[in-house]
């Protein structure tokens, strides 16, 4: 596993949590000790470390549990906010018809990183073409060619020109049919001028969509001003850190890159062609933390908050109003809340038959709902029977949908709100509901 040392140490600090009688100050203090160390043992820079573990002590004493959280997973929920903070916001490389330029030093991991991609959207079922333009080192184009031989790849190279420009134009043009270009392009020892001048006409020949610089882990806190200085130099759109099995120094190299502004998109967890990883923070301390255990601990705690939204909307459409406003309401409670499932069945007018296989097309389509709502002004969402023709069309030109899904969205509320009312005015429904409702909340808040 990644980063082994680190997340032994951070669940070591959790089970301490788990096992206490009861969550005083000293054992926040404690805990709040051995994470510190544990970080700084990771690399992670000093004063980054103190400074994260003095908010996290800060938030454990002083923030409130939610109700129906437990002070203990209160304290969970913070160390891992705490700890996803330090690795930077996310970013996500689309999976969609693209061009990619990879950068970096030397030995980083650039030419490794090119085949491991290529495989990664072409398990994303994109096919995809890799371009060796590596024009420094000889033995670069026979490595990229075996590496698109063994993943069935196109390939694109030519030995003997020297010009990376060149190479780039012809490889465009020759893997024209590939939705993903991938180019490997030439390290030097250091960022100097040649080398910044060479990815400037590079990316600006391919109009890559994607700079993507490759940074090596065992660098440690060094990563974070070579980040910074090509970030500076060539305005790169995400970084991919390798080598992050096997070194005790990745969480110095993280969080260092994360540090500089430089969103972190993949990560190298091995030599083999598979060991690429999406970078996301909050699954990547989940699972440093020890996964299973602590995401039953938080999504009860989440369960908590959302049961009593979701009771308290209830509430309010069970005493007659429902406008858009309340829809809109439910909408994003239903496509912000996986763990949701159980309850979105009790609100009214919410189809209780959402099974988990329909259940991504109705989350595309109450996505949708959302966008054109937020084209609606304030008085049309709650008095929808305004929304004539001429309304529809501006509501649709301002969502970007066409007037027959404005109309859809109306038809849609329309029948919610015929199916709430004929609800609310069965009081037996009524009070079933209200008992269920009450179930589920005791049930919550017992945890
Ligand atoms: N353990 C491990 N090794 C890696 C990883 N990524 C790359 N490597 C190894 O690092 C070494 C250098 O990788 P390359 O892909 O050749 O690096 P490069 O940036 O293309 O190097 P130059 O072309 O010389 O600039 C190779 O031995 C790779 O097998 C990784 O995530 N984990
Ligand atoms: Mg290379």
């Amino acid at each position: 596993m990644v980063l082994e040392k680190l997340g032994g140490s951070l669940r070591e600090a959790l089970r301490k949590i788990a096992g206490a009688s009861y969550i005083d100050e000293s054992l926040i203090k404690e805990i709040v000790r051995d994470i510190q160390r544990a970080l700084i043992q990771a690399d992670v820079n000093v004063q980054l470390a103190l400074s994260i573990t003095r908010e996290l002590q800060r938030r454990a004493l002083e923030d409130k549990p939610p109700p129906g959280m437990s002070p203990r997973e209160h304290v969970v929920r913070i160390i891992y906010e705490e700890l996803v903070k330090i690795l930077g916001t996310a970013r996500e490389v689309p999976l969609q018809k693209q061009r990619i330029l990879l950068v970096g030093l030397y030995g980083q991991g650039k030419t490794t990183t090119a085949g491991k991609l290529a495989k990664y959207f072409q398990k994303k079922g994109l096919s995809v073409g890799l371009v060796a333009a590596d024009v420094h080192r000889p033995a670069a184009y026979e490595q990229l060619k075996q590496l698109s031989e063994q993943i069935n790849a196109s390939f694109f190279g030519e030995p003997k020109e020297k010009d990376a420009v060149k190479i780039v134009k012809q490889g465009v043009k020759a893997l024209e049919a590939s939705d993903v270009l991938i180019v490997d392009s030439s390290g030097r020892h250091a960022l100097e001028p040649a080398l910044i001048m060479e990815i400037e006409s590079v990316a600006k020949a391919l109009q890559a969509n994607e700079r993507l610089l490759v940074v090596d882990a065992t660098v440690g806190q060094q990563a974070g001003p070579q980040a910074k200085a090509f970030h500076d130099a060539v305005g790169i759109t995400g970084v991919v850190v390798t080598k992050l099995d096997g070194t005790a120094k990745g969480g110095g190299a993280l969080s260092a890159v994360a540090e500089v502004k430089a969103p972190i998109v993949f990560i190298g967890v091995g030599e083999k062609i598979d060991d690429l990883e999406k970078f996301e923070p909050p699954r990547f301390i989940s699972r440093l933390l020890g996964m299973g255990d602590l995401e039953t601990l938080l999504e009860r705690a989440q369960e908590a908050i959302d049961a009593q939204q979701a009771e308290a909307l209830t509430k309010k459409i069970m005493a007659g109003k429902f406008t858009l406003h309340e829809m809109y309401e439910q909408i994003e409670m239903l496509t912000d809340m996986g763990p949701m499932r159980k309850l979105a069945a009790l609100i009214p007018g919410v189809s209780g038959k959402m099974k988990d296989a329909d259940m991504e097309g109705t989350q595309a389509r109450l996505r949708r709902f959302r966008i054109i709502m937020d084209s609606m002004t304030d008085a049309e969402m709650t008095d929808p029977k305004t929304v004539k023709s001429s309304r529809v069309q501006r509501i649709a030109h301002g969502a970007g949908v066409s007037p027959r899904e404005v109309k859809e969205l109306l038809r849609n509320y329309e029948m919610s709100r015929k199916a709430i009312k004929g609800f609310a005015g069965n009081r037996k429904m009524r009070k079933q509901l209200m008992q269920q409702l009450e179930a589920s909340g005791v049930d919550i808040d017992d945890g």
